[in-house]
């Protein structure tokens, strides 16, 4: 029986709609607003945890939507974890595994909620429980994802006068491979000592990335991500090979076993890390272990969370003994209202890992009410 207080008394869920500063476009998809659930776990003294699972595009970047997380949690998870201690984070997680196969962001969202109500309850910060903080900020990217050049290189001057971003990912896939290079190359002179990361999200062949990787290659890209279809290590090999380039598996590898398969068939030298592929914090940690075990770089990937889901990633983030890429949860920042009261600080490149209890962030009522998805 779990401790009087520390019991999970409810979990709620909610779907919210969140608008975004411009248009965010992707290889196989685009939006202007970014859908999540939040979920907020209710422990038996009354404590409040908040965790978030984030989609991108419907069911498009990966096979949940929030329709589904919504329904798979209220229906299955939520069930499965009611009246358990939320201080066993470890049989809490397998329970939630055992209850629902897969469902990664749905599991991610209430694991954060959890340790977010544990950390609260207990005083202490997620990453506490989590080991302890060797790191109180990371390096922040941020992306560029309107397509349109112009806009992107007056967004990107922005971010680097204002000391925000100095590092730029740019999504390609979505204009054919010249007009991107075209592109590519505008924003790349006009952003003269800035890094600069590529991600295709899976737009290309194999004979697409021999072609234009050479370019990529001269205009000093840093880091490629994701270029080829999950499944395809072959020929993602064949190109790692001829590659000056080194790069990074997304949506390739979700699981443990798919690291090691990508890291062994050599498909990649980088592991973007992120909660809606681990399914929750401590399985996060571990895909580090293992990424690292196979001697791949780590970078803290991100679905564009809010301020709830960034802090999440970082309090295992902060954790962790390298992230040799830094992260990308810019998230917060391309929200045009973000969901929390601004705990989470980006300043001088970094983004700085917030203290408080819990994940420590606190919700902003008003935005979550306007959010919230009607009918
Ligand atoms: C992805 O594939 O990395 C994260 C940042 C971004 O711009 O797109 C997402 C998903
Ligand atoms: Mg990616």
């Amino acid at each position: 029986e779990a401790p009087r207080g520390h019991e999970i008394a409810a979990v709620e869920t909610v779907i919210v709609d969140c608008p975004t500063t411009r248009r965010h476009r992707l290889s196989n998809t685009e939006i202007s607003f970014q859908s999540y659930v939040i979920v907020k776990v209710i422990l038996g003294d009354g404590t409040v945890g908040y965790g978030e699972a984030a989609t991108l595009g419907g069911p498009r970047w990966a096979e949940e939507s929030v329709e589904a997380i919504k329904a798979n949690i209220d229906a299955y998870i939520a069930p499965a974890i009611r009246g358990r201690s939320a201080l066993d984070f470890e049989r809490n997680a397998l329970l939630m595994a055992k209850a629902a196969n897969r469902n990664n962001a749905a599991r991610a969202g209430v694991d954060s909620a959890l340790f977010d109500a544990a950390g609260k309850a207990l005083g202490l910060p997620a990453s506490q429980l989590l080991g302890g903080a060797v790191r109180d900020r990371i390096e922040v990217l941020w992306a560029l994802a309107s397509g349109d050049a112009e806009q992107e290189i007056e967004e990107a001057k922005a971010k680097l006068s204002a000391r925000e971003h100095r590092r730029f990912k740019i999504k390609l896939g979505f204009h054919s491979p010249a007009d991107d290079m075209t592109r590519l190359t505008k924003i790349v002179e006009a952003l003269p000592g800035c890094e600069i990361v590529c991600d295709v999200n899976q737009g290309w062949t194999e004979a697409t990335a021999i072609r234009f990787l050479p370019r990529l290659a001269e205009l000093g890209v840093v880091l490629i991500e994701q270029p080829l279809r999950p499944g395809l290590i072959a020929a993602t090999a064949r190109i790692a090979a001829r590659s000056a380039i080194p790069i990074m598996i997304d949506e390739a590898a979700f699981t443990g076993p798919e690291i090691v398969a990508n890291a062994i068939g050599a498909a990649g030298s980088v592991y973007s890390l992120k909660l809606v592929k681990s399914g929750g914090l401590f399985n996060l940690k571990r895909a580090a272990g293992i990424a690292q075990a196979c001697g791949l770089e780590l970078y803290g990937g991100c679905l564009l969370e809010t301020g709830i889901g960034a802090a999440a990633h970082l309090a295992v983030l902060s954790t962790l003994p390298q992230v040799e890429w830094g992260c990308e949860h810019f998230g917060p920042k391309i929200l045009k209202a973000d969901l929390t009261q601004g705990e989470i600080v980006f300043r001088d490149f970094h983004i700085h890992c917030p203290t408080g209890p819990g994940l420590g962030v606190t919700i902003n009522e008003d935005v979550l009410r306007a959010a919230r998805r009607k009918g």
